[in-house]
């Protein structure tokens, strides 16, 4: 296939691949590996860390934790590397993570074709040679057939823009891009926010730190996360059962490895119910609170509230100081992406942490010293941490300088909120794919990305075989395929939780489903009818723009 490097009048050196993937996470880890040792191709790489690992490079805050249990946080590709993979926790630490993905990339020789330090600035496709034309941030320029976005969908880190930021003295850092080497002990820290990552670092400093002050926006349902050692006989037999625990979490609708509920919660006795979510609270993890419990806390708001109710009685339990525990008590639905953590709210019994509820009292400013509130109180710190979240699923999309057939750009073609059709291609932006882009799975997203990688690769296999020189969704498909998310989302109670899961939480991003909320199992069907069917929804193009093969319009 295509490798060519010529030098320019400019200084500027063109280099020409078969495919660029961008991103060195799980997700562009593994396409670079599918694309280069399975297809043949000649792939280059990039990503704007100077290492591997995407998320779990730049989330390096104390606490960070996978949520998914370790066994089905990581790759099924490859036996042998589930073999070797050792690990004893439940859940698997960032540094582990990290360690994980570090040894994938040497064990797959994956660094050799990947450019570190180096983020992708503009991304254009000329339609005349049917090929995307890549700039970077170091100048340099090169094309490729094929490119293959695998840009994160928590990782364009969102820092809210409060009066007075650029005044703070003290130091100051974004969970998603934490440096290697702070030290919190002995400080007066500020978190705002009360995600999953203020969660997870609010618990993990709060021993360590002077006093910690935790600005919280939006109260939380969280139960625990269950960490701790798995019995080696337990490894074993997971390791023993891999292929059918696989089989099982890629048929499943969160992927998460717990049996998901179809019961209804109201169809038991309310003993039973509260003996449903002591077992599962006991057990620990979110995603297991919410779909493995019974099956519609997530779709009927009487199941819901009894979740929530449940999980507010904890709080009353936990947390000694009444007003606190007032603040902490979340009272809307139990909608968001579901939360656990290891020991959050028993966090705020310390006499060395408080809680200011920033809703009843916002912050005012943001002075060289700390934090003032409206109440006219000045919250004195040495550091101030942001645990404000991300511009989610395309946040990085529209930093880029994407354009597609015309010439028109990416932030154009999402300006009412981003589309896709499967999650992976858009239409007007020939041979390009998306891993985790709009309207993907919202699962475990291990095996989703896999999913995806391993289609995205029968795609370009499929074209390269049909001497295709482009292949792209129609405007059909993705119209139909929104449509048919829009409709799941709404059957669910996720739209009312004003979260990233539809871009609630950017101020001024239009809100609109971002998911496919009908579950892995559901999703990897989907995909399978659409190869069965010739690539449904799909327009291949050649070169000479005769005998354009156009696929069975998406039904
Ligand atoms: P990422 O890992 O986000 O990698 C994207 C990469 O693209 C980044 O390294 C970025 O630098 C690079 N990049 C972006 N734009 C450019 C550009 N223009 N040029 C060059 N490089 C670029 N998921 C779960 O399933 N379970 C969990 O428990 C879980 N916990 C999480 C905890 C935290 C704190 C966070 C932030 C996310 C968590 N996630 C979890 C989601 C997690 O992001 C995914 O599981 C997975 O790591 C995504 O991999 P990825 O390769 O798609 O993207
Ligand atoms: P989240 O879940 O988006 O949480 C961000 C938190 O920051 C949340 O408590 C927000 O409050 C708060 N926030 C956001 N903007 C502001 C402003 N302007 N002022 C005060 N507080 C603010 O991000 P996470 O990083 O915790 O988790 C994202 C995902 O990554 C998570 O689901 C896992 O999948 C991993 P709000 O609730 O909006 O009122």
């Amino acid at each position: 296939m295509t490798q060519s490097t010529t030098r320019t009048t400019n200084v500027a050196v063109t280099t020409d691949f078969d495919a660029v993937v961008v991103g060195a996470g799980f997700g562009g880890l593994y396409m670079l590996r599918k694309l280069r040792d399975e297809l043949g191709l000649t792939v280059r790489g990039f990503e704007r860390a100077p290492g591997v690992g995407g998320t779990w490079y730049w989330n390096r805050y104390p606490g960070a934790l996978s949520d998914t249990e370790t066994y089905l946080y990581c790759y099924s590709f490859d036996r042998d590397l589930l073999q070797d993979w050792e690990w004893d926790t439940r859940y698997v630490t960032q540094p582990r993570i990290l360690s994980y993905l570090e040894h994938v990339a040497a064990r797959y020789d994956l660094k050799r074709d990947f450019q570190f330090e180096t983020g992708v600035e503009a991304a254009h496709f000329d339609e005349a040679a049917g090929r995307w034309r890549i700039r970077t941030d170091r100048g340099e320029l090169c094309s490729a057939k094929y490119l293959v976005t695998a840009l994160g969908l928590l990782s364009a880190t969102n820092l809210p823009d409060i009066p007075g930021l650029e005044r703070f003295t003290g130091e100051r850092y974004h969970t998603g891009a934490w440096p290697s080497n702070v030290s919190l002990a002995g400080k007066r820290v500020g978190v705002i926010g009360t995600g999953s990552t203020g969660l997870q670092v609010i618990t993990a400093i709060a021993p360590e730190v002077a006093q910690l002050t935790v600005f919280q926006r939006t109260a939380q349902y969280s139960v625990p996360v269950g960490n701790g050692k798995v019995p080696q006989a337990e490894i074993d037999a997971i390791k023993r059962d891999y292929d059918a625990i696989w089989a099982r979490a890629k048929r499943s609708m969160v992927a998460f490895g717990f049996e998901e509920s179809t019961v209804p919660a109201m169809s038991v006795s309310e003993e039973e119910r509260q003996a449903v979510f002591q077992r599962a609270w006991d057990a620990g993890g979110g995603f297991r609170y919410m779909f493995g419990t019974f099956g519609d806390i997530a779709t009927n708001p009487e199941a819901n509230e009894a979740a929530a109710a449940f999980v507010r009685a904890k709080i009353a339990q936990i947390v000694k100081d009444p007003e606190t525990a007032r603040k902490l008590t979340p009272r809307g639905v139990y909608a968001k992406r579901p939360l656990c953590d290891s020991g959050y709210y028993a966090t705020f019994n310390r006499p060395n942490v408080s809680l200011v509820d920033i809703k009843e009292n916002p912050i005012r400013e943001i002075t060289a010293g700390g934090v003032v509130t409206a109440d006219g109180v000045e919250h004195a710190l040495d550091v101030l941490i942001f645990a404000t979240g991300f511009d989610a699923v395309d946040g990085n999309y529209v930093k880029i300088d994407l354009r597609g057939r015309g010439g028109r750009s990416i932030r154009e073609q999402w300006q009412r909120g981003p589309t896709s059709y499967l999650g992976m291609t858009t239409t007007g932006f020939p041979n390009m794919f998306m891993i985790l882009g709009p309207n993907g799975p919202f699962t475990n997203l291990p095996p989703s990305i896999e999913t995806q990688v391993e289609w995205i690769s029968d795609c370009v296999k499929h074209a390269e075989q049909h001497g295709a020189q482009s292949i792209e969704a129609t405007a059909e498909a993705e119209s139909a395929w929104t449509a048919t998310c829009a409709d799941i989302a709404a059957q669910t109670l996720f739209a009312q939780g004003d979260s990233w899961i539809f871009g609630a939480n950017i101020p001024g991003k239009p809100n609109t489903v971002m998911f496919y909320m009908a579950g892995l199992g559901a999703y990897r069907e989907v995909l399978g009818g659409v190869v069965r069917e010739e690539y449904r929804g799909f327009e291949l193009r050649h070169s000479s723009n005769v005998g354009r093969e156009r696929a069975v319009a998406a039904g």
